[in-house]
């Protein structure tokens, strides 16, 4: 990874190379930690945070998930991610991340020091530029998404996120760029790090919470496009065979942004090209991100 200037830590600005914790922090151990993913984009204006508000939510929430008692207040984690894009310029994500940092043997995480940490970095394509510009291709995992009961599945927790790594493994292994994982009832989920939809007879299908996802914020801004597009947009179960029959799939993360699936466990999809419903929701939100439509300006946070 390409190091980036100043890292924010509990609210100061240290070097990269000095943003360090101790080997038995209870995070590196246990998991235990929030985190998000959050891109920033290039306007005429200059530089745009793509739904910080949400995020920082998002954030919070997880924390709240996890009884991580935060010093910060909401305005306070709003102004120093922007404060850390600004000193660090020429970066397209953050990462923020609450953890417990206390060094502690033993897993009972109450009253282990917290620590807030926010990255910035330059990430560009996700998936590769092929898969974002050729589409991608999928395998099915054979490691199932932790459902409700088992794991806080809705809340971004870094424990959480073995699996994900697992499953992108499993991935790799097999020749393809990325796993969509079935959930406890055999339902599809979602992918390592990204929503899932279809398209079937004109209508557009994604995974509702309940299915033990993740609910981006990237999905949550695509099912408004769409329908603002006149798009019918169903939060349903989807089985694996709806993604096998589809007449499109693509997938939606702040990472990944909105990228085109053409192949599934060797099958390919549609007619095996990107499909034009996710091509014109990938180009809509290719400008909705640059501000270049003002209906969804209130998704853009100024630099
Ligand atoms: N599901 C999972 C499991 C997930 O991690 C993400 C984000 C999403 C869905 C899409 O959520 P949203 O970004 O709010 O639209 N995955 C992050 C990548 C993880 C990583 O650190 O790598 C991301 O896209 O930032």
């Amino acid at each position: 990874m390409e190091k980036t200037e100043k890292i924010w830590m509990d609210g100061k600005f240290v070097d990269w190379d000095d943003a360090k914790v101790h080997v038995l922090a209870h995070a590196l151990n246990y998991g235990t930690g929030v985190f998000e993913g959050i891109r920033v984009y290039e306007t005429s204006k200059g530089l745009a945070v793509f739904r910080l508000k949400d995020h920082v939510k998002r954030l919070m929430g997880g924390c709240k998930v996890m009884c991580f008692k935060l010093d910060y207040t909401y305005e306070e984690i709003f102004d120093a991610i922007k404060e850390t894009v600004r000193v660090n310029r020429k970066v397209d994500y953050v990462k923020p991340c609450v953890f417990l940092c206390g060094e502690a043997v033993g897993l009972n995480p109450i009253g282990v020091p917290v620590k807030f940490t926010i990255t910035s970095v330059h990430l560009g394509s996700y998936l590769g530029k092929d898969a974002q510009e050729k589409g991608a291709s999928l395998i099915t995992s054979s490691w199932f998404r932790p459902w409700n009961l088992a794991a806080p599945a809705g809340a971004k927790v870094n424990g959480v996120y073995v699996t994900s790594c697992l499953a992108k493994m499993e991935a790799k292994h097999r020749g393809a760029d990325e796993a969509v994982m079935l959930n406890a009832q055999g339902n599809v989920a979602e992918c390592s790090g990204e929503n899932i939809f279809i398209l079937k007879r004109g209508k557009l299908y994604t995974s509702q919470p309940s299915e033990s996802i993740l609910e981006g914020i990237t999905r949550n801004s695509i099912i408004d496009i769409a329908r603002d597009l006149g798009y019918d947009v169903i939060e349903t179960n989807i089985s694996r065979i709806d993604l096998y029959t589809a007449d499109e799939v693509f997938m939606t993360g702040t990472a990944a942004e909105v990228t085109q699936v053409t192949k599934i466990d060797e099958r390919p999809i549609g007619d095996g090209k990107p499909g034009k419903v996710g091509k014109q929701l990938a180009e809509k939100f290719a400008e909705v991100v640059r501000g270049k439509d003002p209906k969804y300006e209130k998704w853009l946070d100024r630099i």
